[in-house]
C-alpha cells in the first residue's frame, strides 16, 4: 500500500468522525442530559429475540401465548445498522384488536421515521385473540426490528374469583346512563386491568428490561435525536411520560382509598423521597386527580415486575375497582409510579413531541422545535394550560420551566 493511499485513508476517517461529532453534538438532547451518554457507546446490552419460555414469572400460560407463525422465512427482516451493542434490552409494546391494524399502522410509521429505523428495536404486540395474517404481515412489513405477537392467557383477560359479576354488571348499566366515557364496556375495563398489570409479564416481554407503549393512531411530530431507552437505563429512570391531566373522578371514586389501604400496610414499599406533592395537595389525605398520560410511556419492566408493584397491583386488584367501578392504568401506574419510585426515577420528555386525541405535546423551546424538524403547532401544546399538571411535575422537582412557556399557558 503506498503511503498516499494512508495518508488519504486517514484523512477521510478524520473526515468522518469530524461530521459525525458535529451532526450528534448539534440536536437537542434531553434537558438535564447526562452528557457521559455520548462517551458510554456498547456499554449496552444485546437485545434479546428469543422467547423465554421457562420464566419465573407466572404467566398463566395454560395455552400456547406466542404465535411464531408470522416468522416465515418469505418475510426477511433488514439487516441491523446500529451496532447492537449501542442498544439496550428494550422493545416496543402495542395491545391491539385485529381491527386496529390501520390505526397502529400509522403509529408504526412515524414511530420508525422519527426514531426506530436508525435503532431497530423490537416491536411485540398482545391481543386477547389471535392475531390475523393481515395484521401480522402489515405490521411486519413496517417494523424495522424484529416483530412477536404474543396472545393473552385468559386469566389475564377476564374475571379473578372474587369479582362479583352480577354488581359489575349493574355498574355498568348505571354508568351507562350517567353517560361515563367507556362506562358500560367490559373490553375496556379488562384492558385497563391487563395494561395495570399484566402485560409486563408477558412471556414474550420477560427478556426485556425497559418498554415503550405505543398505541393506535398517535402521532410523534418531531425526529428524535437520542435514544430514550438509552437514556433511561443511563440516567437510572424507571417511568417517564409527555403528558399528565386530571382524571374523571366518576372512574376512580375510591382508588384512593384503596391506595390508602396498601400504604397502611406495605410501608416498606414506599419510596422516601416520593411524588406524593404530584399526587396530592394535603399530604396524602385526598388524592387530587393528578396522573401520567399511559398511552405513551416508557419505563422499566423490571420495576414493573417488582415486589412492591406486584404487591401494590395485587392489593389493588383485590379491592375490585376495575369492575366495581372503571380505574384506568393511568392513575394506577401513576400513583406507583409517584409512590414507589424516587422523585427522580420519574422523567419528563420535553423532546418527544406526541400526540393521542385529543391532547399534544408539542416542545417547549423554538430551537428545540427547529432543530428536531417539529410540524407540532406550539399554542396547541397541553403542558401548561389549566387542565394539565405538568406544572406540578416541575414544582416538586425544583425544575425551572422551560423558556417560552408563558406563551403557551392559554
Ligand atoms: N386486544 C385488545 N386490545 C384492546 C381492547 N380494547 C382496547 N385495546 C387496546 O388498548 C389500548 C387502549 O385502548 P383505546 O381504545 O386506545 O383507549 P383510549 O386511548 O383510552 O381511548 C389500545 O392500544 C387499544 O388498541 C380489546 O378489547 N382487545
Ligand atoms: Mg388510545
Amino acid at each position: 500500500m503506498s503511503s498516499g493511499y494512508i495518508r488519504y485513508l486517514l484523512f477521510a476517517l478524520v473526515g468522518l468522525a469530524i461530521l459525525g461529532f458535529i451532526s450528534r453534538s448539534s440536536l437537542p438532547l434531553p434537558e438535564r442530559y447526562d452528557s457521559s451518554l455520548l462517551s458510554t457507546k456498547g456499554k449496552g446490552q444485546e437485545p434479546v429475540n428469543t422467547v423465554n419460555t421457562g420464566g419465573t414469572v407466572n404467566t398463566g400460560n395454560t395455552v400456547n401465548t406466542v404465535d411464531t407463525s408470522h416468522q416465515s422465512p418469505a418475510i426477511s427482516q433488514p439487516q441491523s445498522l446500529t451496532p447492537s451493542g449501542d442498544r439496550v434490552n428494550a422493545t416496543f409494546v402495542t395491545l391491539a384488536r385485529n381491527s386496529d391494524v390501520w390505526d397502529i399502522a400509522k403509529s408504526i410509521r412515524q414511530v420508525e421515521d422519527r426514531f426506530n429505523r436508525n435503532y431497530h428495536y423490537d416491536w411485540v404486540f398482545l391481543n386477547d385473540k389471535p392475531f390475523d395474517d393481515t395484521f401480522k404481515k402489515i405490521t411486519t412489513s413496517l417494523v424495522s426490528g424484529t416483530t412477536h405477537y404474543g396472545i393473552i392467557p385468559p386469566d389475564h383477560w377476564s374475571y379473578p374469583d372474587w369479582i362479583d359479576r352480577d354488581k359489575a354488571k349493574k355498574v355498568r348499566e348505571d354508568m351507562k346512563e350517567r353517560k361515563i366515557i367507556y362506562g358500560d364496556s367490559e373490553s375496556y375495563r379488562h384492558m385497563c386491568r391487563y395494561e395495570s398489570g399484566f402485560f409486563f409479564r408477558h412471556e414474550l416481554m420477560l427478556n426485556y428490561e425497559f418498554y415503550w407503549r405505543v398505541e393506535p393512531s398517535i402521532q410523534l411530530f418531531c425526529d428524535i435525536s437520542f435514544d430514550p431507552f438509552r437514556y433511561m437505563k443511563e440516567n437510572n429512570k424507571k417511568y417517564s411520560f409527555v403528558l399528565s391531566l386530571y382524571e374523571y373522578f366518576d372512574t376512580i371514586p375510591t382508588l384512593w382509598d384503596s391506595v390508602q389501604k396498601f400504604m397502611s400496610a406495605s410501608p416498606q414499599h414506599i419510596a422516601e423521597d416520593n411524588s406524593m406533592g404530584f399526587l396530592s395537595d394535603d399530604g396524602g389525605k385526598t388524592y387530587n386527580k393528578c396522573h401520567f398520560w399511559s398511552n405513551f410511556e416508557v419505563g422499566s419492566l423490571e420495576w414493573l415486575r417488582s415486589d412492591a408493584y406486584i404487591d401494590y397491583f395485587n392489593s389493588l386488584d383485590k379491592d375490585g375497582g376495575f369492575f366495581y367501578e372503571r380505574w384506568g392504568d393511568a392513575p394506577v401506574h401513576s400513583i406507583a409510579a409517584g409512590l414507589l419510585l424516587k422523585k427522580e426515577e420519574i422523567h419528563f420528555f420535553n423532546e418527544i413531541a406526541y400526540y393521542h386525541v385529543p391532547f399534544t405535546h408539542c416542545p417547549t423551546g423554538e430551537q428545540t422545535r427547529l432543530d428536531l424538524k417539529c410540524h407540532c403547532n406550539p399554542s396547541e401544546n397541553f403542558d401548561w394550560k389549566g387542565y394539565s399538571c405538568t406544572s406540578r411535575y416541575f414544582q416538586i422537582n425544583d425544575i425551572p420551566k422551560p423558556e417560552g412557556y408563558e406563551k403557551e399557558e392559554n
